[in-house]
């Protein structure tokens, strides 16, 4: 955050609300013992962040399972889009509540488009049908997949699960920016450990960063544990690490804080599958971070 924040081009974004911004940057975390990347310098709200998880494995696209569970980081996109949409300029509160209520307002308004969980467990894919047509295929689900590539082949070099769907991206309410992650082993048997790698295209470190790594590494904790291997190292790779110019007060207030403590996640159960997770199987001990610190979200 301070080599961004000090070091970082000042520059207009997308959104309007202008950043600085590395290019370019990385972050290694060991998981080994149950060591979890979390802030410890502002309050993180991990369950929200291990809800979202959750969620992109259902293959949900649509915010209202989140809403149900009182999780409300991905509600300004729809929103902005149904007050752009229908000039009704409705409180967020309001919105929310019709989402959870009605559920034809959540199918018209309540999706975000082919994002992360259709991509990763429905890949969509086309073939030619026996008529000769372009059709349909079934979906892969990339997440089985690769939990049985790292069963199969350990060594391997592909074990990838991919959100960059270049065909679908203009149908997104965002594109992806976790986009991609790999899975390595290091060792074998009761020894094999299991790497992580996220690259992530753009990065809001204020705001989204403590959430994309506490999810980072639940969802290598499960890998894991579905491979039956000991969790390695997670390594995060940012392209655009930005800090929003509208979160200086946040920025000032974390770097005058001193990091203290180790927490700790424990996955308490394993799950058939990767798929029969439920929020109770995760408990995060040893938290005890100061504040949380408001800041306001660039849509
Ligand atoms: N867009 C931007 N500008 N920043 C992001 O972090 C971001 N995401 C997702 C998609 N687009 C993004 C959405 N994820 C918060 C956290 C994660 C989000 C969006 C918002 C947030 O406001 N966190 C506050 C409050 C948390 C709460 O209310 O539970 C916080 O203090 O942490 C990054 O993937």
């Amino acid at each position: 955050m301070r080599h961004v924040w000090e070091h970082g081009d000042e520059r207009m974004d997308r959104t309007g609300v202008g950043t600085r911004s590395v290019f370019g940057t990385m972050l290694r975390f060991d998981l080994s013992g149950g060591r979890v990347p979390l802030l410890t310098t502002k309050r993180v709200y991990w369950k929200a962040a291990a809800r979202e998880m959750l969620w992109f494995l259902t293959g949900s696209t649509n915010i209202r399972p989140l809403l149900e569970q009182g999780v409300t980081i991905w509600s300004d996109w729809p929103l902005a889009r149904y007050r752009r949409e229908t000039g009704d300029a409705i409180a967020q509160e309001d919105f929310e509540a019709r989402i959870v209520a009605e559920e034809d307002f959540a199918r018209r308004w309540g999706d975000l488009g082919p994002v992360y969980g259709k991509q990763w467990v429905d890949w969509p894919t086309y073939r030619y049908g026996p008529d000769g047509r372009y059709e349909k295929g079934p979906g892969i689900n990339q997440v089985s997949q690769v939990i049985e590539s790292l069963k199969a082949d350990p060594g391997g070099r592909r074990h990838i699960i991919e959100g960059w769907n270049v065909a679908e991206l203009d149908r997104m309410a965002l594109p992806p920016c976790h986009k991609t992650y790999q899975f390595h082993v290091i060792g074998s048997g009761r020894d094999a450990r299991l790497n992580c790698l996220l690259y992530q295209r753009s990065c809001d470190v204020a705001l989204g960063l403590p959430f994309n790594l506490f999810g980072a590494a639940m969802l290598c904790r499960m890998v894991a544990a579905q491979t039956s291997m000991r969790p390695g190292e997670l390594i995060w790779a940012g392209g655009d690490t930005h800090l929003y110019l509208n979160h200086a007060e946040l920025v000032r207030t974390q770097l005058a804080r001193e990091p203290a403590g180790e927490p700790r996640l424990a996955l308490v159960r394993v799950p058939e599958t990767i798929f029969d997770y439920r929020f109770e199987d995760f408990a995060v001990t040893d938290y005890a971070p100061q504040g949380p610190i408001r800041a306001p979200v660039a849509v």
